[in-house]
């Protein structure tokens, strides 16, 4: 009785009408899984660049982070191999470009604070988001991959929100700032995807709820009060 309705439960509906191979969810894909591959190089090269930004304690650890990141690459990779899909990566440049030359300006001001902002928190935040809402939507071999890769991303969340933790007294205006100036662009972003997203069985109600939710309590981790949380994860999300 319990191992049925558990079994009904994890079964999703819209899972089962998913026709994996049809033109339109090819095409949807060619994008989607475009902006993963992409967004898993860049996330590559950020920690990196976060490597050599951060004293030599982190070093480590940041470049352990972006071996991670290269792995996820390779896996979406093939998750797009397998569907014989041919991602979409010059839409996928121009989609991340906005977040990218933000975190380039800051690197070159050696901004840490903002840097983590955008990769090891919106960044993370998005990628957690988006890979928890695709794993019961996805084909049985995606959603292999996508299950080892969102555990890891948990791992790159933390260490932004224990770093940021650590310095939030300095970090806390500079934090506000560079909210306000990135969070809009997620939204943006979110939105340009929302048809392609649907497509894939995933809807853009559930995708932000899920953001909000990560991000939100991310903040909260790194001593933002309930108020400050509300103002900042909302901002730029038009209706
Ligand atoms: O840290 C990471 O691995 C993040 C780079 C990956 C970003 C994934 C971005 C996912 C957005 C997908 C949008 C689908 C609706
Ligand atoms: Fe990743
Ligand atoms: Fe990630
Ligand atoms: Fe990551």
């Amino acid at each position: 009785m319990g191992l049925t309705l558990e079994a009904v439960a994890i079964k999703d509906p819209i899972g089962d009408q998913l026709d994996y191979q049809s033109a339109e969810y090819r095409d949807a894909y060619s994008r989607i899984n475009a902006i993963v591959i992409e967004g898993e190089a860049e996330a590559h090269s950020n920690y990196l660049q976060l490597a050599e930004l951060m004293p030599d304690k982190f070093t480590e650890d940041l470049k352990r982070l972006a071996k991670m990141e290269d792995r996820h690459k390779k896996g979406f990779i093939a998750c797009g191999k397998n569907l014989s899909v041919t991602p979409d990566m010059d839409f996928a440049e121009k989609f991340f470009a906005e977040l990218h030359n933000n975190f380039q300006t800051a690197f070159a001001i050696k901004d840490i604070v903002t840097c983590l902002l955008i990769q090891s928190l919106i960044i993370e935040c998005f990628a957690i988001a988006a890979y928890n809402i695709y794993i019961p939507v996805a084909d049985a071999f995606a959603r292999k991959i996508t299950e080892g890769v969102v555990k890891d991303e948990y791992t790159h969340l933390n260490f932004g929100e224990v770093w940021l933790q650590n310095h939030f007294a300095e970090s806390k205006e500079p934090l506000e700032q560079a909210n306000r100036q990135n969070l809009p662009i997620v939204w943006q972003m979110l939105n340009q995807v929302e048809a392609d997203a649907k497509v894939l069985g995933m809807e853009k109600e559930a995708l932000v709820e899920d953001f909000m939710i990560q991000y939100g309590e991310s903040l909260g981790k790194i001593g933002f009060n309930t108020r400050d949380i509300m103002r900042m994860s909302a901002m730029g999300l038009a209706g």
